[in-house]
Protein backbone atom coordinates (compact mmCIF):
# COMPACT_ATOMS: atom_id res chain seq x y z
CA UNK A 1 0.00 0.00 0.00
CA UNK A 2 2.77 2.38 0.22
CA UNK A 3 4.45 1.90 -2.92
CA UNK A 4 1.16 3.60 -4.28
CA UNK A 5 1.66 7.27 -3.69
CA UNK A 6 -1.77 8.49 -5.07
CA UNK A 7 -3.59 6.17 -2.32
CA UNK A 8 -1.67 6.52 0.21
CA UNK A 9 -2.03 10.41 0.24
CA UNK A 10 -5.51 10.34 -0.12
CA UNK A 11 -6.14 7.29 2.91
CA UNK A 12 -3.87 10.45 4.68
CA UNK A 13 -5.87 13.39 3.92
CA UNK A 14 -9.17 12.02 4.55
CA UNK A 15 -8.15 10.43 8.13
CA UNK A 16 -6.99 13.42 8.62
CA UNK A 17 -10.22 15.49 7.27
CA UNK A 18 -12.04 12.82 9.47
CA UNK A 19 -10.39 13.60 12.61
CA UNK A 20 -11.00 17.77 12.22
CA UNK A 21 -14.68 16.95 10.67
CA UNK A 22 -16.06 19.22 13.13
CA UNK A 23 -15.50 22.36 12.10
CA UNK A 24 -14.34 24.80 9.31
CA UNK A 25 -14.83 26.39 5.52
CA UNK A 26 -12.74 23.84 3.74
CA UNK A 27 -14.83 20.78 2.23
CA UNK A 28 -14.85 17.67 4.44
CA UNK A 29 -16.05 14.33 4.29
CA UNK A 30 -19.74 13.77 4.66
CA UNK A 31 -20.38 10.27 4.28
CA UNK A 32 -23.15 8.85 6.18
CA UNK A 33 -25.08 5.60 5.99
CA UNK A 34 -28.49 5.37 7.83
CA UNK A 35 -27.47 2.09 9.74
CA UNK A 36 -25.55 -1.03 9.35
CA UNK A 37 -27.54 -2.58 6.68
CA UNK A 38 -26.74 0.34 4.87
CA UNK A 39 -29.11 1.15 2.89
CA UNK A 40 -29.46 4.74 2.40
CA UNK A 41 -26.22 6.68 2.38
CA UNK A 42 -24.22 9.74 1.18
CA UNK A 43 -21.00 10.26 -0.40
CA UNK A 44 -19.63 13.34 0.00
CA UNK A 45 -18.51 17.00 1.86
CA UNK A 46 -19.26 19.62 3.61
CA UNK A 47 -18.26 23.41 4.04
CA UNK A 48 -19.61 26.42 5.48
CA UNK A 49 -19.13 29.33 2.48
CA UNK A 50 -17.07 32.64 3.48
CA UNK A 51 -19.43 35.28 4.13
CA UNK A 52 -19.99 37.04 1.33
CA UNK A 53 -20.01 33.89 -0.77
CA UNK A 54 -23.73 32.91 -1.33
CA UNK A 55 -25.40 33.10 1.39
CA UNK A 56 -22.58 32.64 4.10
CA UNK A 57 -24.52 28.87 4.74
CA UNK A 58 -23.69 25.56 5.34
CA UNK A 59 -22.70 23.86 1.71
CA UNK A 60 -23.24 20.55 1.09
CA UNK A 61 -22.25 18.00 -1.84
CA UNK A 62 -22.86 14.61 -1.85
CA UNK A 63 -24.75 11.71 -3.35
CA UNK A 64 -27.60 10.44 -1.89
CA UNK A 65 -28.03 6.61 -2.81
CA UNK A 66 -30.51 4.46 -2.29
CA UNK A 67 -27.96 0.46 -1.72
CA UNK A 68 -31.55 -1.82 -1.22
CA UNK A 69 -34.28 -2.26 -3.32
CA UNK A 70 -37.11 -2.56 -0.94
CA UNK A 71 -39.79 -0.33 -2.54
CA UNK A 72 -38.35 2.12 0.40
CA UNK A 73 -36.81 5.23 -1.43
CA UNK A 74 -33.78 7.42 0.48
CA UNK A 75 -33.46 11.02 0.76
CA UNK A 76 -30.69 13.83 2.06
CA UNK A 77 -32.12 16.99 4.09
CA UNK A 78 -29.99 19.28 5.88
CA UNK A 79 -30.41 21.98 8.61
CA UNK A 80 -28.72 25.01 9.99
CA UNK A 81 -28.99 26.50 13.69
CA UNK A 82 -32.53 27.88 14.31
CA UNK A 83 -34.04 26.27 11.41
CA UNK A 84 -35.98 22.88 10.83
CA UNK A 85 -34.96 20.05 7.99
CA UNK A 86 -34.75 21.43 4.42
CA UNK A 87 -36.80 19.69 1.82
CA UNK A 88 -35.33 16.11 0.15
CA UNK A 89 -33.45 15.40 -2.41
CA UNK A 90 -32.76 11.50 -3.12
CA UNK A 91 -33.78 8.66 -5.08
CA UNK A 92 -37.38 7.90 -4.64
CA UNK A 93 -38.11 5.28 -6.80
CA UNK A 94 -37.64 2.54 -4.19
CA UNK A 95 -35.19 1.08 -6.37
CA UNK A 96 -31.35 0.02 -5.75
CA UNK A 97 -30.47 1.66 -8.76
CA UNK A 98 -28.95 5.15 -8.98
CA UNK A 99 -28.23 8.01 -6.07
CA UNK A 100 -29.56 11.35 -6.40
CA UNK A 101 -27.68 14.81 -5.70
CA UNK A 102 -27.53 17.05 -3.03
CA UNK A 103 -25.69 20.26 -3.75
CA UNK A 104 -27.15 22.76 -2.33
CA UNK A 105 -26.84 25.50 -0.11
CA UNK A 106 -28.88 25.88 3.36
CA UNK A 107 -28.67 28.92 5.14
CA UNK A 108 -30.33 31.35 6.98
CA UNK A 109 -32.32 34.05 4.71
CA UNK A 110 -32.48 36.52 7.60
CA UNK A 111 -28.26 36.00 8.83
CA UNK A 112 -25.08 36.81 6.59
CA UNK A 113 -23.81 33.20 7.88
CA UNK A 114 -24.36 30.65 9.76
CA UNK A 115 -22.06 28.40 12.31
CA UNK A 116 -23.82 25.60 12.51
CA UNK A 117 -25.36 23.28 10.61
CA UNK A 118 -26.23 19.24 10.27
CA UNK A 119 -27.05 16.73 7.44
CA UNK A 120 -29.23 13.37 7.25
CA UNK A 121 -29.60 10.50 5.04
CA UNK A 122 -33.46 8.88 5.68
CA UNK A 123 -34.85 5.62 4.13
CA UNK A 124 -38.73 6.73 4.22
CA UNK A 125 -40.06 3.21 5.61
CA UNK A 126 -42.92 2.58 7.57
CA UNK A 127 -43.43 4.79 10.60
CA UNK A 128 -40.71 7.20 11.66
CA UNK A 129 -37.99 7.23 9.26
CA UNK A 130 -34.80 4.90 9.56
CA UNK A 131 -31.70 8.16 9.72
CA UNK A 132 -28.31 8.22 9.31
CA UNK A 133 -27.36 11.78 11.13
CA UNK A 134 -24.28 13.83 11.12
CA UNK A 135 -23.07 15.37 14.35
CA UNK A 136 -23.55 19.08 14.10
CA UNK A 137 -20.53 21.02 12.05
CA UNK A 138 -19.40 24.24 13.19
CA UNK A 139 -18.00 27.38 10.95
CA UNK A 140 -15.64 28.25 14.23
CA1 LIG B 1 -34.70 1.26 -1.22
Amino acid sequence: MLSIGVATATAILGFGASALASHGTSPAPLNLKTSSANEGSTSGTWKFNAVGVGHGGFQVAVSVCDNVNDGNGVYGQGRVEGYGWSSSIGDGNGSAAGCGWDGREIYDPQATWVNRGQYQVCVDDFGADTCGVSQWFYRH
